[in-house]
């Protein structure tokens, strides 16, 4: 049973109304808390809902992670498994949840510690896992993700309460201003775009291919743009990209030859916890939506990589 205060109504057949963020962006003393991050960097982040970090990770770590990548993609364990989402024409991999689950490799990745240390002096929390994928956006077939904020599917189909989670998107290919790069709306994450539309019984399984419930209107989408625009932060293989659960993106088709691939971990704050879905008759699979959170233990994942012999470049 629910026992939060439903402060983000969605998918309601209400109007679609834009709403104020209530919940703190960032831990109130984020800026001076022991962390990485400078007060500034602190600033931009609660300010755009986004912090991009070029070539966070060195060659060496990019070799595993590409070749850990391109073993998941073509396996036909993983295609065949429920973890496993295919494009909806060409039948490519688009994306592989829960990837800590069958990659050693990805699993130490979700808990790098210089990842979980920025996580920890923005949140002020501990975290755990709420969910993590492989976008594979391949070459020539990668779909669009229409514009949405993950936080009104979190929370209209998996019950998250609140938004007090932040996702990291650890690059795995260049990402050009072409191949179908993440845009997002900067500040967006201060607001709260109320979806039209009941959400359909097992959504999940047509929205991960294409996503029609739980998208802003054009009236929304026009109003957010006119407060700050379209920011289109890329760049190398090794870059990553913080952002808040409630900041408004979406990413172009792919018609070039280049995937654009990344690995996403979500973190989400201990004291968050799925309850039931608040805009949904079901509760989504364990793959997308955590119900078991288990407290993330720090690894040092540059250090890890020994056991995988592999050579600086
Ligand atoms: O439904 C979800 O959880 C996923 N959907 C999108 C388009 N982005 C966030 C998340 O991976
Ligand atoms: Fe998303």
């Amino acid at each position: 049973m629910k026992t939060a205060q439903d402060k983000y109504p969605s998918r309601t057949e209400g109007a679609e109304q834009i709403l104020t963020r209530e919940t703190p962006v960032i831990a109130d003393d984020s800026a001076t808390r022991k962390g990485p991050l400078t007060a500034e960097q602190v600033s931009a982040y609660e300010r755009d809902g986004y912090l991009f970090f070029d070539s966070f990770y060195d060659s060496t770590a990019v070799k595993v992670l590409e070749e850990e990548t391109e073993r998941l993609r073509v396996s036909e364990e993983v295609r065949q498994s429920e973890l496993a989402v295919t494009e909806p024409t060409s039948g490519a991999t688009r994306s592989i949840f829960a990837v800590q689950t069958v990659s050693d490799v990805f699993s130490k990745l979700g808990r790098d510690k210089r990842i979980l240390e920025i996580v920890h002096q923005l949140m002020g929390n501990a975290v755990y896992l709420h969910q993590s994928r492989l976008n594979l956006k391949p070459g020539f077939q990668g779909k669009e993700y229409y514009w949405h904020s993950d936080f009104e599917t979190w929370h209209t189909e998996d019950g998250m309460p609140d938004m007090r989670a932040i996702s990291c998107s650890i690059a795995l290919t260049d990402s050009y201003e072409h191949n179908g790069p993440l845009m997002v709306i900067p500040g967006s994450h201060k607001y709260f775009c109320q979806c039209a539309g009941r959400t359909p019984e097992n959504n999940y399984q047509q929205s991960l291919k294409r996503q029609d419930y739980g998208i802003p209107s054009d009236e929304q989408l026009t109003w957010l743009t006119d407060q700050t625009g379209i920011a289109v932060p890329n760049g190398p293989v090794g870059s990553i990209l913080l952002t808040d659960s409630n900041l408004m993106h979406g990413s172009n088709c792919n018609i070039t030859p280049y995937p654009r691939k990344n690995a996403v971990f979500v973190y989400n704050d201990v004291n968050n916890t799925l309850e039931e879905p608040f805009g949904a008759t079901y509760q989504r699979p364990w793959y997308l939506g955590n119900r078991e959170p288990e407290t993330l233990e720090p690894i040092d994942f540059s250090q890890s990589l020994s056991q995988h012999n592999v050579s600086a470049n």
